[in-house]
């Protein structure tokens, strides 16, 4: 019996209903005639609209309290990645030995591809994979999906053994995946992130490291050489190690006289990548391991090289006023990605950070703040903690972006660079990264229609 005649004969438990997975994963299942009840924490006013976008009927809709007398009669759970494991309903269903299934795993064990590559890591997740899609897509038929905001299974039918399936993996999707292989998967770089989720370090990294779990030696794992954790990310991998640097020659792709080399061939010049930064070398790095694996040509890999720009609210220059660099980084919600930020930034830096902590270490940004940054504007919920941990002159403390960004105006001289780079969610002030970035992007526009700041005249 294939898992698809076998999921026709079950009824199925989606907790976690999402605008994304959740919905996706409903739709997908009544679209096959499959038998589906679906759980969120949310109260039924609140899943109205989602619930108005279901494409048939659902077997028992549950809202609020998640308690077990939901399992009865379930044959199996599907999981969203928003929905930690520990919750007692989920502990529940594994203690009555009830299979429960991550939606990637579902929609990867519904198709065949040709190739399925995974790409997880604390930072540059989506860049990286956005690059590869543009350094693969003209040669194969390419699907791209997972964290980026696609889910796997909104796709699952499409595929056929000629495609190439690109996810981008965040921890939350690896958590528990007994079954779920890459063919090419990759770890970009490890640091802290999600404590609020985990309670130790060690938990999230093993979450990163089960991409490499169900691996043979027919698979490649591809790892980064200059990640602090690269002897520890590497231990134990059943499958082929590439591996990529910015500077080790010993490295299957490295960078030498400003010049990308592949197994020590020369494949493109650094002035000819248009994505800029030393963080996005990294990112470079591997997708074109990862390109030349999956059979790219090196002419392809030049030209796509060659046009790509980077995404929006990525260290995105958003514009040059009065001599000022106004930059959006607001996808910087880590440490490290802040850190990354500021070691590509030339000029004097005016830097905002605040939102919501996600229970980080603010006190490693110390140093690097001390070397590139001529002030410090804290907003949102986490702003007394980093003023805490930072002690950083000057440092001032504001509600929002908003208040923030008029601090830094006032702040700023020609030469200078106001950064966005927040380290923390925005979850405490917007919906998404992507709503706060656009928010700063309209404060820099509405600099062109407003009267200049009198800097003199500011005290601040
Ligand atoms: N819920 C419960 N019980 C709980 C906790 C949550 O029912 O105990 C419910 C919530 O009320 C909510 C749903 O579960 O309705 C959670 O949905 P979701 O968070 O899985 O939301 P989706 O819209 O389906 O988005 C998810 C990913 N979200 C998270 O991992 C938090 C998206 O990643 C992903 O793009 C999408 O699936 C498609 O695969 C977003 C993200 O923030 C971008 N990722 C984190 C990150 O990048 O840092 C990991």
């Amino acid at each position: 019996m294939t898992f698809f005649q076998q999921l026709k004969k079950e009824h199925l438990l989606i907790i976690g209903f999402g605008y994304r997975t959740g919905l996706s994963t409903a739709n997908y299942l009544i679209s096959k005639g499959i038998k589906v009840s679906i759980s969120d924490s949310k109260s039924e006013k609140d899943l109205k609209p989602l619930k108005d976008q279901l494409t048939g009927p659902i077997h028992q809709f549950y809202y609020g309290k998640q308690s077990s007398s939901q399992l009865s009669e379930i044959d199996r759970v599907i999981l969203s990645p928003g929905v930690p494991r520990a919750i007692p309903l989920i502990q529940e269903a594994l203690r009555r030995g009830i299979p429960v299934t991550s939606e990637i795993e579902l929609a990867f064990l519904l198709c065949h591809p040709r190739m399925v590559i995974g790409i997880t890591g604390t930072d540059g997740k989506t860049t990286t994979i956005t690059l590869l899609h543009n350094l693969l897509k003209e040669e194969f038929k390419v699907f791209v999906g997972g964290n980026i905001g696609i889910p796997f299974i909104s796709f699952v039918d499409d595929v056929d053994d000629r495609s190439i399936v690109l996810l981008e993996l965040s921890s939350y999707q690896l958590e528990d995946m007994p079954l779920f292989n890459c063919h090419i998967a990759s770890i970009l770089n490890v640091s802290e992130d999600h404590l609020d989720r985990y309670d130790h370090f060690q938990d999230y990294f093993k979450a990163k490291r089960n991409i490499f779990k169900n691996q043979t030696d027919k698979d490649y794992a591809i790892l980064n050489l200059d990640d602090p954790h690269y002897e520890a990310t590497a231990q134990g991998v059943n499958s082929q190690i590439l591996v990529f640097s910015k500077d080790n020659t010993k490295a299957d792709v490295y960078i030498k006289d400003s010049k990308v080399l592949f197994k020590g061939k020369e494949l493109v010049s650094l002035v000819d990548i248009k994505l800029k930064g030393v963080h996005n070398l990294e990112n470079v790095l591997a997708a074109v391991v990862i390109a030349k694996l999956a059979g790219s040509s090196d002419s392809v890999i030049q030209k796509a090289l060659n046009d790509f720009k980077g995404l929006p609210h990525r260290n995105e220059l958003i514009d040059t006023v009065g001599g000022v660099d106004y930059i959006n980084d607001s996808k910087g919600t880590t440490t490290n990605s802040v850190i990354k930020s500021l070691l590509s930034q030339e000029k004097p830096v005016i830097l905002m950070m605040g939102g919501r902590d996600k229970g980080l270490n603010f006190v490693e940004l110390k140093p690097h703040i001390e070397k590139r940054v001529k002030g410090l504007i804290l907003f949102g919920e986490a702003k007394e903690k980093i003023d805490r941990e930072i002690q950083f002159p000057p440092t001032y403390l504001v509600n929002d972006l908003e208040e923030a960004f008029h601090r830094a105006v006032q702040m700023a001289k020609e030469g200078d660079s106001v950064l966005l780079s927040p380290a923390c969610t925005s979850f405490d002030q917007y919906i998404s990264y992507e709503k706060r970035g656009d928010h700063f992007r309209e404060l820099v526009k509405s600099l062109h229609t407003k009267e200049p700041y009198d800097r003199d005249s500011t005290t601040l």
